[in-house]
């Protein structure tokens, strides 16, 4: 029987269009029907199930799944015994301790004794713990942020991205007590045929991570500006240089990270580079 990789993604949520989307990138292709948990990739020995985000720990720890996609926060509070193989690089965001607006916060020392309601009671009490600070938690599964305004809790723990829910909810924020993403977890009891089909996955899973921190670059430039350039560009290896049909002028072409980006941009520029085309890089294999 052919050996199938099984990956757990969230079945709707934050987390599940970015998911797919990125197992779309690594060129796996499937048909999606929204009522199906399931559904057997066309092109590569993976099948998908599609589950409730709190679940995707505990499937990968019991095996059920052997790999899935989940925030950091998810399995940090969730505790189940899996491995994390590698950020995915979105769904960025924080878990943050938030008091109301009007309050003047002194510190993590003065919610001794206060409530604090949250979705995320593990993290909060080691965090707490850690701080030698004793609050009481008030676990509760949903629309946190409301909690301090109802009377039910002097403060909140919960995820932060933009900081408007906490805005509109006349709460601040003043502590950011967990840093997350989407991460990929695996199975700590891979049998070594999943290994193989997860190697080949990762291989395709760093190659569009890679992509994504990275432009590539073309220019035209007089020929006596070159060396200048190839001392501005930091792409893998030095510039490919075509000449042009103009007489004294070349085009370039490199790659450059996206965070060099503008500072590269602009010594360029300097330098005399004209006609700066920057694309979008799909796959990058090195
Ligand atoms: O139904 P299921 O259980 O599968 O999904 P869920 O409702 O539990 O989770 P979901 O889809 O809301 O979030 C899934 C994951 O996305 C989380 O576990 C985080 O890892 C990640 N993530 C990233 C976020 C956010 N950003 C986020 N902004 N999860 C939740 N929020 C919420 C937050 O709870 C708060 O209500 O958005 C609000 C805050 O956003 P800002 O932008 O106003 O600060
Ligand atoms: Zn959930």
């Amino acid at each position: 029987m052919e050996t199938i990789l099984k990956l757990a993604v969230q079945k709707s949520g934050r987390l599940s269009e970015k998911s797919l989307q990125f197992i779309e990138k690594c060129g796996i292709s499937y048909s999606r029907n929204k009522t199906k948990l399931k559904s057997r990739a066309h092109n590569f020995p993976l099948e998908l199930l599609f589950l409730r985000d709190d679940d995707i720990p505990k499937y990968v720890a019991a095996g059920i799944a052997d790999i899935g996609i989940v925030g950091e926060n998810v399995v940090a509070e969730k505790g189940e015994e899996v491995d994390v193989t590698l950020k995915m690089g979105f769904s960025k965001c924080r878990l943050s301790i938030a008091v109301p607006q009007s309050e003047n916060y002194e510190g993590i020392k003065s919610l001794n004794g206060k409530s604090i309601a949250t979705s995320y009671p593990t993290i909060l009490k080691n965090y707490l713990d850690s701080q030698g600070v004793d609050s009481h938690i008030h676990e509760i599964s949903g629309s946190v942020e409301i909690a301090p305004g109802i009377g039910l809790a002097q403060a909140v723990c919960d995820i932060v991205s933009t900081g408007s829910t906490l805005l509109s909810n006349g709460l601040k924020e003043v502590e950011a007590i967990f840093k997350s993403q989407a991460v990929l977890i695996q199975s700590t009891k891979l049998s070594e045929e999943k290994t193989v089909i997860l190697e080949k996955l990762l291989f395709r899973v760093k190659s569009v991570l890679k992509a994504k921190n990275y432009r590539y670059i073309l220019m035209n430039a007089p020929n006596d500006a070159i060396e200048q350039i190839k001392n501005i560009l930091p792409g893998m290896r030095s510039p490919s240089i075509l000449p042009l049909a103009e007489e004294g002028w070349s085009s370039l072409h490199s790659v450059v990270e996206e965070n060099d980006f503008w500072g590269v941009i602009e010594n360029l520029r300097e330098v005399g580079a004209e006609g700066i085309l920057v694309v979008p890089i799909e796959k990058m294999i090195t």
